[in-house]
């Protein structure tokens, strides 16, 4: 850590994030059990892969002491990407942890689930988490997308946890992350290995949310991050009048970001992934759709405009899903054969020639750029690296050919200058804005209440958070309530279910229902940078999509 603190960084350390009032005097509140659960979907399935935790009761807490704790030690680890607030998190779990009893320990394990198979660890003492509070980042410990899901890696990990005395593990994570500490929670509990496993819910992505679980921690601030910029750069197009900025966003499959982001700031255009492919649009349909925008504003003297695109847009065109799939099969049976083509061009040729007719029509459509980077490798989850295609040059691209075409018909004759920008991991490690500081802060000694009421294979759930943090609702969710069966990798796989944008929910309709507006007239707002000191009304904000949510 660099021995230079910044003054906002200084000042922000002495910031106390709120907390559900259940436990304003320590995590050793009373547990409140609700009715048993079931799951998401496919019911008998969970219920016969998760025998040992199906049907645990949702879980409130009330201020009121629960029974005592004999001291026991926590590993905590963060996985996944970063996300703002990860810091939080850990500090609210030490803190709480240290209600209970004040000889409990908290171990990091390194790098993330690695750590924990590979025993690195550090002891996380009131030191080390004091110099991280309310700071972005998740350079405390570090994170890293190890899975874990083998029988060896969990006995590893038990190994590892008895060595420490550890009795309980943290898993910070997104979906697939929690799904994972949902089966490790399972086989420790079926090995009868005395370690509880609790989950807490991140992703910048929004897309682990559900009734219970309101939202993932780091949406907020990074939305701010990225809504901040956009506003600036709408100021700037709004005064320069010359450039067309498209702009692609974070977020590897749902459109919660950009979503937020337009509801945030009225941009000219924002694709939405999953209207997309709710209408099996084709991306010549998506590219006349912006063509028109930038026509309508050309018509009006506007040559200028803002266009918001979904990093994971290409995986929702049908079209390109279907040949992303294609390619996926490709890529790992011809992987020595491809692995030793260093010539760009012999890849593209190597894989037109492979791919079905209509697929290497597709993929013959596509720049030469995108052609590249679809054969990218992919991350350890099997993902295609959306933040590594730059769709937002591609529709840059075809949109410019577009309007040529009209131009040539007589039906466009303004000037089309672009701007390309990609925000994404400008936001991730953000210092936390208060609502997420708090929710984060909340979130970990909610996980340490769940441990010292002695929870495992929940989630930790913090309610009512469009309300302010005095109205807060502190529980556990249990994670076979949130899953279902889905098909991955050619198999059947019990998996939280991905909360991608509801076309029938109140965000979505909000925005389809101002997007003509947004269109034609200039309507651009001007968030401007995250606020953590002043008045209540600019620091203690919550998201739109909450607000429209929980409205
Ligand atoms: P998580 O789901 O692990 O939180 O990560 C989300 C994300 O930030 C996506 O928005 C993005 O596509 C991806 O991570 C980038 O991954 P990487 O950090 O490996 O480049």
């Amino acid at each position: 850590m660099s021995s230079v603190i910044s003054p906002l960084q200084k000042a922000r350390a002495a910031y106390a994030p709120k907390l559900p009032p259940a436990l304003a005097k320590g995590a050793n509140a009373r547990a409140v059990e609700g009715k048993p659960t079931a799951a998401a979907g496919d019911v008998e399935k969970i219920r016969a892969l998760f025998p040992e935790n199906f049907g645990s009761p949702m879980v409130t807490f009330e201020a009121a002491p629960g029974k005592a704790q004999a001291a026991f030690n926590v590993g905590v680890i963060l996985s996944g990407g970063q996300a703002p607030g990860g810091h939080n998190v850990i500090a609210g779990l030490f803190d709480g942890l240290k209600s209970l009893n004040k000889d409990c320990k908290l171990y990091g394990f390194l790098k993330g689930p690695d750590g924990l198979v590979k025993n690195e660890f550090m002891e996380l003492t009131a030191d080390v988490i004091g110099a991280y509070r309310n700071t972005g980042g998740f350079d405390m410990i570090g994170s890293g997308r190890t899975k874990l899901e083998k029988v060896e890696q969990f006995e590893a990990g038990r190994k590892n946890c008895e060595a420490l005395g550890v009795k309980a593990l943290v898993i910070i994570g997104g979906d697939d992350s929690n799904t994972n500490a949902c089966l490790l929670a399972e086989y420790y509990k079926k090995t009868k290995a005395g370690i509880q496993v609790v989950g807490c819910p991140k992703t910048i992505d929004g897309d682990l949310k559900n009734e219970y679980i309101e939202a993932s921690f780091g949406f907020d601030t990074a939305c701010r991050v990225y809504s901040e910029l956009i506003g600036n750069i709408g100021r700037d197009a709004n005064s320069a009048k010359k450039y067309w900025h498209f702009i692609k966003l974070m977020g590897r499959s749902a459109s919660h970001i950009a979503l937020e982001c337009a509801l945030q700031t009225h941009p000219n255009a924002a694709i939405i992934s999953e209207e997309v492919a709710a209408k099996k649009s084709t991306i010549g349909e998506i590219v006349d759709y912006l063509a028109g925008i930038v026509a309508a504003r050309a018509a009006k003297g506007m040559n200028f405009g803002v266009a918001l695109i979904p990093e994971g847009l290409v995986e929702f065109i049908p079209e390109v899903k279907a040949l992303i799939a294609e390619l996926n099969d490709l890529l790992a049976k011809e992987e020595a054969a491809f692995g030793k083509l260093a010539d760009a061009d012999a890849k593209i040729d190597f894989l037109k020639k492979r791919l079905s007719a209509d697929k290497a029509q597709v993929y013959a459509s596509l720049p030469r750029t995108i052609q590249l980077q679809l054969c990218l490798d992919r991350d350890p989850h099997g993902n295609v690296q959306v933040s590594q295609i730059e769709t937002e040059k591609m529709l840059a691209e075809m949109v410019k050919a577009k309007l040529a075409r009209m131009k040539a018909e007589g039906k466009y004759s303004g000037k089309f200058s672009t701007q390309t920008h990609f925000f994404g991991y400008e936001g991730r490690c953000a210092a936390p804005s208060n609502f997420d500081a708090d929710y984060c802060y909340s979130l970990g000694y909610t996980a340490a209440a769940l441990l010292g009421a002695g929870k495992t294979g929940y989630m930790s759930s913090v309610r009512n958070t469009v309300k302010s943090a005095d109205q807060w609702i502190a529980g556990g969710i249990p994670i076979t309530m949130m899953m279902n069966m889905e098909r991955r990798h050619g198999e059947d796989k019990p998996v939280i279910r991905k909360a991608l944008v509801e076309l029938d929910g109140a965000p979505f309709r909000y925005f389809a229902s101002q997007r003509e507006k947004w269109a034609v007239e200039t309507d651009y707002v001007y968030p401007g940078p995250i606020q953590y000191f002043g008045p209540s009304e600019v620091c203690d904000l919550c998201t739109e999509t909450l607000k429209l949510e929980q409205r």
